[in-house]
């Protein structure tokens, strides 16, 4: 026989139990939910334009390991190696002569500060990539800088139309504490993905960590997941 009393009781309960964790579950998506996170008009990506986490600078702080490498652009060489068909090493009037972009992007350091609109001029490196044909193999770059830095990131990041390697910034040379002559920016991953005073981007076939990587940062880096430390 059916029993409305129980029935009601059963309800209540499910009730009462949803109720108690609906807060907590709505804190806590799926790891596949990739809803991304942050405020304001949406940018061209269709992302918030401000990252969760993030605060607007006007200024434009400066980070680096405690040593800015002075490269004359005589000596200046961009090696572009490992799993390539094509190994290159540049120099100045080389890389100045490839296909030159302009882009305006965005900046999102892990340190919580961002910038917006920076107007860059650059070689795409999706454009180097071509120039080298990278093996069917590669899936990941390790990028190197003349102070020892380095920093991974995987393919289907770095080949992204707005990842460039930078000489120019509003209409001036790259100022040497950014990374002058030549940095790479990423404005769609935390900016410590983009090498300054780059020398070196080698292809591999397996990811490698760079030195924040190595160091408890996070390996993918994704500011609208607030993907900062792993
Ligand atoms: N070669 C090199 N590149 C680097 C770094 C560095 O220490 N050395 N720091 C990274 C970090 S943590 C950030 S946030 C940005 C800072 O760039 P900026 O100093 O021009 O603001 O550069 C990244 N690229
Ligand atoms: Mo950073």
């Amino acid at each position: 026989m059916e029993d409305p009393d129980k029935l009601a009781r059963i309800v209540e309960a499910r009730m009462k139990l949803k109720a108690r964790f609906e807060a907590k579950m709505q804190d806590t998506p799926s790891v596949a939910d990739t809803r991304p996170q942050g405020t304001g008009k949406l940018n061209r990506h269709g992302m918030p334009e401000v990252p969760v986490g993030q605060t607007i600078t006007q200024k434009w702080p400066v980070l680096d390991l405690g040593y800015q490498p002075d490269v004359d652009l005589t000596r200046w060489r961009l090696i572009v190696d490992g799993a390539v068909e094509n190994p290159v090493r540049l120099t100045w009037q080389d890389f100045m002569a490839l296909p030159q972009t302009d882009d305006t992007s965005d900046f999102h350091c892990v340190t919580t500060w961002s910038k917006l609109d920076m107007r860059w001029t650059g070689v795409r490196l999706m454009d180097l990539a071509s120039l080298v044909h990278p093996r069917d193999k590669a899936t990941h770059v390790l990028c190197y800088g003349y102070d020892t830095y380095t920093t991974n990131l995987s393919l289907e990041e770095a080949l992204k139309p707005d990842v460039l390697l930078v000489h120019t910034f509003e209409d001036k040379p790259l100022p040497q504490e950014h990374g002058g002559p030549v940095r790479m920016i990423t404005p769609q991953l935390y900016a410590w993905k983009g090498a300054k005073w780059i020398k070196r981007i080698q292809f591999l076939t397996a990811d490698q960590p760079g030195f924040w990587e190595e160091r408890g940062y996070s390996n993918t880096a994704y500011p609208w997941r607030n993907d900062r430390y792993s």
